[in-house]
């Protein structure tokens, strides 16, 4: 059975993969970082299912700790890194520059010495990011785009998907950057801007909240569905070469069309709803967002299968279960809601 290593397991992207590669019969190992509360919601039922036969193994860990790395890679000797791990939020990254380059950094190269180090035959995929193109013209984005980044966060991801490159020319190991666009999904963490509107949408539609509070309406992405692309992941790394490829639907929707699309599932107005405040304002922002994922698609068979509105579609209708959950509890007196003034 073939042997994958997940830095991130417990993340959006975590889940998705960890599933994909246990339906496919691999063993995973993944590193969860040590929390006050518990952190692996996303997981459980993984962990319900695959964990009795030792399937699904985890193991506290933190890229900023490199030795607990090294110890891992050489106990497990996995086939197969995805290094999916990071302070992903973009906005957060501003706020917290520092240790977003430290996770953002040092978690690469550890996993890369680490593998140049015990065994190159170990596959390594990095989570490289749209954000490292800094989306300041309307134009399709390739593997060959040039690298422009905004933030802390982009900035961290652009030195990742080098050094990856450095060590796959240097020591003949077998490293590739997926180049991923935005993916959502209803796994996604809540204060992404689709989660937080589908989450927002469905509490307004049962009558738990009353407003959505959002930023720069006017920016631009090209999103997609995670489920889809963790496939492409994982073909990456089945792929003769390693490489880089772009992951991405070939669409590019503003903050408001998405916020109209997910209104209109419940039958409402979103001007009726929806207001915007300075406090949801980067200090620098990326603008537009739209892949080309031609390469991948002639080269790897990946193609994107969700369209837009049936991403929104499904975001809304998983949140409206839990909405329905929570006026329950709220009628019962068990749940305070605080979201409106988040
Ligand atoms: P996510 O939901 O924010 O998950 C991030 C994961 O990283 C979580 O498991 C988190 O653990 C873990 N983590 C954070 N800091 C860590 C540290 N210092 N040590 C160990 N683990 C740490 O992100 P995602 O959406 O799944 O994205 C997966 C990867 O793809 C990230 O690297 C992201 O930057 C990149 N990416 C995402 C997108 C996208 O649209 N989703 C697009 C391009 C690239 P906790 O659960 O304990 O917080
Ligand atoms: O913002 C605007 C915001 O935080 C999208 C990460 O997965 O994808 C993600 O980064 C846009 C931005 O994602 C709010 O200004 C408006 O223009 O959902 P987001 P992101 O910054 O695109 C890339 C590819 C990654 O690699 C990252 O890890 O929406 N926006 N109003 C808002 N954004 C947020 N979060 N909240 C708002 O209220």
């Amino acid at each position: 059975m073939p042997i994958a290593f997940i830095t991130g397991i417990t993340g959006q992207d975590g889940y998705y993969l960890s599933k994909f590669l246990l339906e496919k019969g691999y063993v995973v190992h993944g590193t969860i970082r040590r929390s006050s509360t518990f952190n692996t919601s996303r997981i459980e039922p993984l962990i319900a299912k695959y964990s009795k036969e030792d399937n699904l193994i985890l193991h506290y860990s933190d890229l900023l700790d490199s030795s607990s790395l090294s110890t891992l890679i050489s106990t497990i000797n996995p086939d197969e890194i995805y290094n999916l791990a990071a302070q992903s939020h973009v906005a957060v990254s501003f706020n917290n520059p520092v240790f977003t380059t430290q996770t953002g950094t040092l978690g690469s190269i550890a996993l890369l010495e680490s593998i140049r180090s015990l065994n190159k035959k170990i596959k390594f995929y990095q989570a490289s990011s749209s954000e490292m193109f800094g989306g300041k013209s309307n134009e399709m984005l390739s593997e060959a785009s040039p690298f422009d980044p905004r933030s802390p966060y982009a900035a961290s991801k652009v030195f990742a998907h080098n050094i990856t490159k450095i060590y796959r020319d240097s020591y003949d190991i077998f490293g590739v950057n997926g180049i991923l666009f935005n993916h959502e999904s209803p796994h996604r963490g809540e204060t992404f801007v689709t989660r937080k509107i589908t989450r927002a949408v469905s509490r307004i539609s049962v009558g738990i909240q009353s407003k959505l509070t959002l930023g720069n309406l006017d920016a631009s992405r090209d999103w997609g569905f995670a489920g889809d692309y963790v496939e492409g992941m994982w073909l990456m790394m089945q792929h003769e070469n390693p490489d880089d490829w772009v992951l991405a639907t070939g669409e590019s929707h503003t903050v408001k069309e998405f916020v109209e699309e997910a209104f209109k599932i419940v039958n409402l107005n979103s001007s009726d709803y929806v207001e915007t405040s300075e406090k949801y304002f980067r200090p620098n922002e990326v603008d537009f967002l739209l892949g080309d994922s031609q390469k991948a698609q002639n080269e790897l068979g990946w193609k994107p299968k969700t369209s837009f509105k049936e991403l929104v579609k499904i975001m809304v209708e998983s949140d409206l279960e839990l909405a329905k959950r929570e006026s329950v509890l709220i009628k019962e007196g068990l749940l305070s809601p605080t979201w409106d003034n988040s």
